[in-house]
């Protein structure tokens, strides 16, 4: 649910990084948060387990600049993506205004992201949302893996793009793909946005 502010001529947009466990939510935003300089970004608040599983979930705030008037800003969230964390995850999707599925391209993990997809689709639909109204991109990651070890994007379009959501590969580990895939989600949410303002 964006926050649009007139008196102060703000934007606040929430945008959540959903997908099974281990697929590169994290490194997503870590990515993004290494790249944007300091006076466009706050600080990344990540709440981890030792090794480095998100217990609860990522933060990141960034500071879009000008768009048609507005300051206009972004934060950015990851789920925990380990099955036993739901509660957590329906807590995180609250008010989302845009959804960025990340999938693990590994072959052995397909499974996973369905199950993720699928989970993704009950929690909006719990929320009162059709997940296809919500703003949604899939990043298909770590196609950086040997190719006998991961599925081709065709292949995992089949499996998990019923709705033709905008795809982008990805290699988050090193960048690829990183900010592609939160140019797709951000106009699909600013396109929202300015449709909802027409149409008041
Ligand atoms: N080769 C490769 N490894 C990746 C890529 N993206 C992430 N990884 C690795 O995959 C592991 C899991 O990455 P995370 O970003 O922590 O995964 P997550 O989706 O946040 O996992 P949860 O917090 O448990 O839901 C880490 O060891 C990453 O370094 C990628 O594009 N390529
Ligand atoms: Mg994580």
């Amino acid at each position: 649910m964006s926050l649009v502010n007139y008196a102060t001529r703000e934007i606040t947009c929430k945008i959540v990084y959903y997908g099974p466990g281990r697929s590169g939510k994290t490194t997503n935003l870590h990515y993004i948060y290494g790249q944007v300089p300091e006076d466009r970004k706050g600080k990344m608040v990540s709440l981890a387990t030792q090794t480095d599983r998100t217990l609860f979930f990522d933060f990141l705030p960034l500071d879009l600049g000008q768009i048609s008037g507005f300051t206009t800003k972004f934060q950015l969230y990851t789920v925990p993506g380990q099955v036993y964390y739901q509660t957590t995850r329906k807590l995180v999707l609250q008010g989302a205004d845009g959804v960025v599925f990340v999938g693990d391209s590994q072959a052995r993990q397909l499974q996973e992201n369905i199950e993720s997809m699928q989970d993704l689709h009950a929690n909006l639909a719990e929320q009162g949302i059709d997940a296809r109204q919500i703003p949604l991109v899939i990043q298909y990651n770590k196609q950086d893996l040997p190719s006998d070890l991961i599925l081709g994007v065709p292949d995992l379009e089949d499996a998990l793009n019923f709705w033709g959501a905008p795809h982008f590969a990805a290699d988050a580990l090193h960048g690829h793909g990183v900010f592609e895939t939160l140019r797709g989600i951000s106009e699909l949410v600013l396109r929202k946005l300015s449709a909802g303002a027409g149409a008041r």
